[in-house]
């Protein structure tokens, strides 16, 4: 069933958590790592970040792929990550650092709710390529039921 409750389990098709590990060095930080094909189930030919989230109304992503695999992680801050597979979908509330989100092929999602100075990252698989991109909503939903 549909439920839009923020919460922890993820549920829908597509996605799925992600640990890294991470050092915590009390007073000097915390490091945490990701290595491609380890901690991520694929390669990464590019990283990219969100910062200068200013407005909590914020509203961005609203789009899923044809093809394209990545993550995101909140690396500060938190914010809330809505995700679709075309059957169901569920809000997840980013806010470990160390703890990333599938988003795989097919799967709408949105990111909203932004704390102040919150920063995401996302790791793909691939280089930017507009053509991968389905930003309408009806058109992923009729595609994503057929498959
Ligand atoms: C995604 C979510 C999580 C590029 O030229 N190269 C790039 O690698 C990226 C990521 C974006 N752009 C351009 C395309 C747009 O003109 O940057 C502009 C903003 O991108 P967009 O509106 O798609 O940003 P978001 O935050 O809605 O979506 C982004 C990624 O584009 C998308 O793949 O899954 O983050």
């Amino acid at each position: 069933m549909n439920d839009n409750k923020v919460s922890d389990k993820i549920s829908v098709n597509n996605s799925g958590w992600v640990s890294l590990r991470q050092f915590d060095d009390g007073n000097d930080g915390t490091l945490c790592i990701l290595e491609a094909q380890r901690d991520i189930p694929f390669e990464v030919k590019r990283v990219y970040y969100i910062t200068n989230l200013q407005n909590a109304r914020s509203c961005r992503g609203k789009h899923a792929h044809k093809t394209l695999r990545q993550a995101i992680f909140c690396i500060s801050g938190s914010f809330v990550l809505g995700l679709d597979d075309g059957y169901n979908r569920q809000d997840v509330r980013m806010w470990r650092n160390n703890q990333g989100v599938l988003l795989e092929p097919m799967l709408w999602h949105t990111m909203s709710d932004f704390s102040s100075g919150c920063v995401l990252m996302v790791v793909a698989n691939e280089y930017y390529d507009a053509i991968d991109y389905i930003r309408n909503y009806e058109e992923f939903r009729q595609y994503a039921r057929k498959l």
